[in-house]
């Protein structure tokens, strides 16, 4: 049994940079994880990744073969991943390992908003798969910001029905003070609808209502600040994964 680790989020968030680094922790830690890269576009990558999807399918060869822009051939190759999925969980198989840390492409679209992914998750095994989605540090900053980021981590959540770890990213690049109020707004939504209130949104009924309601829906979940270059905030991560499946209660590390 492995647990399935997919790092989500916007454009530039720190995805692949915090699955090199959540590798490294790991590493260090004694718990055996293998990287594995979705991205067929990535040019440059901050960790070398051990199962990479550009084995299969190349970004340049998929505009080539089809006349496609770089746009185009990002959807066609979001589907094609799921179509050599089978492949990719053979490869898998030959690891004798606990975690699969998987980084997502790098717009959120082609992960979060294509069919096929549903569909390579269960493939790659989706009773232990997590979501580890990522907020964007500036965005998270303002309370509209952060409802925006809010509502599309609920949209992955709703599309993909895993439990999911809400991870603030690039925390260094904040002050405490501004951890500290984004850490309380995840936690208490009435502070988050006062905020916009008060922000140059609070004409805006549709925000407003909207974070009324994220409170009946969603659970009010701690966010984790983490910061990739510091590092700091990863041992959190390992923690969140291991109550995910685990229970709080009775944390079986491995
Ligand atoms: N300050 C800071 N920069 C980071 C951190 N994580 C990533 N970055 C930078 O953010 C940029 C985008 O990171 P990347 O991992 O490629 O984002 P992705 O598109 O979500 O995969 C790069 O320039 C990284 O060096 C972090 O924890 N702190
Ligand atoms: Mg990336």
């Amino acid at each position: 049994m492995h647990t399935n680790i997919y790092f989500v989020g916007t454009a530039g968030c720190g995805k692949s940079t915090l699955t090199g680094e959540f590798k490294t922790w790991m590493d260090m830690n004694g718990f055996q994880a293998v990287t594995i890269n979705l991205d067929p576009g990535a040019e440059r990558l901050p960790y070398d990744p051990d199962i990479d999807v550009r084995d299969w399918i190349s970004l340049e060869g998929v505009m080539n073969e089809h006349g496609l822009g770089p746009n185009g051939a990002q959807i066609v190759c979001a589907d094609m991943i799921a179509l050599n999925a089978t492949e990719i969980r053979d490869v898998m198989d030959t690891y004798d390992c606990h975690y699969f840390l998987i980084d997502s492409p790098g717009q959120i679209e082609l992960f979060t908003f294509r069919r096929s992914s549903r569909e390579l998750m269960k493939i790659l095994g989706d009773e232990y798969s997590t979501i580890a989605f990522l907020f964007d540090p500036i965005l998270s900053k303002q309370a509209n910001g952060f409802v925006s980021l809010m509502l599309l981590a609920l949209t992955t959540q709703f599309r993909f029905n895993v439990p999911y770890i809400p991870i603030l990213s690039k925390s260094d690049i904040l002050s405490d003070t501004e951890i500290e109020l984004i850490e309380t707004r995840a936690k208490d939504f009435s502070l988050l609808e006062s905020d916009l209130r008060d922000s140059e949104n609070k004409d805006n009924f549709v925000g407003i209502e909207l974070v009324k309601s994220l409170g009946h829906i969603i659970d009010q979940q701690p966010i984790i600040p983490v910061s990739s270059t510091e590092p700091s905030g990863l041992e959190d991560i390992y923690t969140e994964i291991q109550s995910a499946f685990y229970g709080c209660d009775d944390l079986e590390s491995y």
